[in-house]
């Protein structure tokens, strides 16, 4: 091949990319195809690093044929109505964290059980890579018009609250703040809390009116929504990874051109180890920023009986699980734990 070639080639399939774009979802307007995709947090988020590392390899990939519009939380609403909007057609791509989106599909909420998963995230990382889950969860999207994409870590959970908490106790009658699907509410219920459900956005005045005593998120969320200037501990007790899912309209993507499909997933493919090691450094940089601002905040890191006392508790919310998301659920579960088992191997 000469070096011609290796100039041109790269612009031919760029050039017949930005041809097979134009027949495809999303805005064609004279400047190129624009898709719109949503992140249920704020700019500089790890969903929006995710977002802005997706927006650029697909301007890139595509030779700036198609650009990729980012909309930050807030600017379409909550994450349910993120959701709606990206079955409806009016995004072509959206995060959507069980969190939220285990109301509409129940065997999603398998991602939710507590103490379920290991306490190493290159571990867990591992596990969610497996073949086996993905056969398990992708077919529960298309019938709501989704289409998954990838499974992302954000980060452990972790307790803010204004009281002290070292074992289900403390929590007794705390009232926190859970994402909205049922299976978090009543885990927090089991742990002895007074659970409430209610969207992200609300969170921070919820807690500064004391409408709410405690809410649960991964660190970085804790910084950028400022909970941590609203509450006085930070409680660490890994009992779940924040994960989030990276969806697509369904009918959007079954409608793309084959090489404009290959890109979208070569690009998913690739960016599949970035967010795990993101969020890991983000993370920790996050809560050296919010003790340099706030240093009365203190840090409990659970001792290992006392995280112990909460796995305890956990353990029946599989059963409640399987109550609400049926053979199905069973079968997610099933995956996720065989995955687990042979990540740990
Ligand atoms: O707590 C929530 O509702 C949100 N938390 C994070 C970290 N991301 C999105 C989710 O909606």
């Amino acid at each position: 091949m000469n070096a011609t070639s290796h100039v041109h080639l790269p612009t031919l399939a760029a050039l017949l990319l930005s041809i097979l774009v134009a027949s495809c979802g999303g805005d064609s307007t004279g400047g190129g195809t624009q898709w719109r995709l949503a992140i249920e947090e704020a700019p500089g988020s790890v969903q929006d690093a995710y977002a802005q590392e997706f927006a650029r390899l697909v301007a890139e990939r595509t030779d700036g044929a198609v650009s990729v519009t980012v909309y930050p939380y807030g600017a379409l609403g909550t994450s349910d109505d993120i959701t709606e909007q990206l079955r409806m057609g009016g995004l072509q791509f959206a995060m959507s964290s069980p969190g939220h989106l285990g109301k509409s599909i129940p065997e999603l909420q398998a991602l939710l059980l507590h103490f379920l998963f290991t306490d190493d995230e290159a571990t867990n990382r591992a596990a969610l890579a497996d073949p086996e889950i993905r056969a398990a969860v992708e077919p529960l999207f298309p019938p709501l018009g989704l289409e998954l994409m990838s499974i992302l870590p954000e980060g452990w959970m972790v307790w803010t609250t204004k009281q002290p908490v070292r074992g289900p106790e403390d929590f007794a009658g705390i009232k926190t703040r859970t994402m909205t699907s049922p299976l978090l509410l009543a885990t927090y219920d089991a742990f002895g809390a007074n659970p409430q459900a209610m969207p992200y956005g609300e969170v921070y005045s919820a807690l500064q009116l004391d409408m709410i005593d405690a809410q649960v998120n991964p660190l970085f969320a804790i910084e950028e929504m400022s909970f941590y200037e609203v509450t006085d501990y930070l409680v660490r007790a890994k009992p779940a990874p924040f994960l989030t899912t990276f969806l697509s309209n369904h009918d959007f993507l079954a409608g793309l051109a084959p090489e404009l499909r290959a890109t979208v997933d070569g690009i998913v493919a690739d960016l599949e180890p970035f967010l795990a090691e993101h969020q890991r450094s983000v993370n920790e940089e996050r809560l050296a920023e919010m003790l340099a601002a706030k240093p009365s905040l203190t840090v409990i890191e659970l001792e290992p009986a006392e995280r112990e006392a909460f796995r305890e508790l956990a353990q029946p919310l599989r059963d409640v699980y399987l109550e609400r998301a049926g053979q199905g659920g069973q079968e997610v579960l099933d995956a996720l734990e065989s995955a687990i088992e042979r990540a740990r191997g």
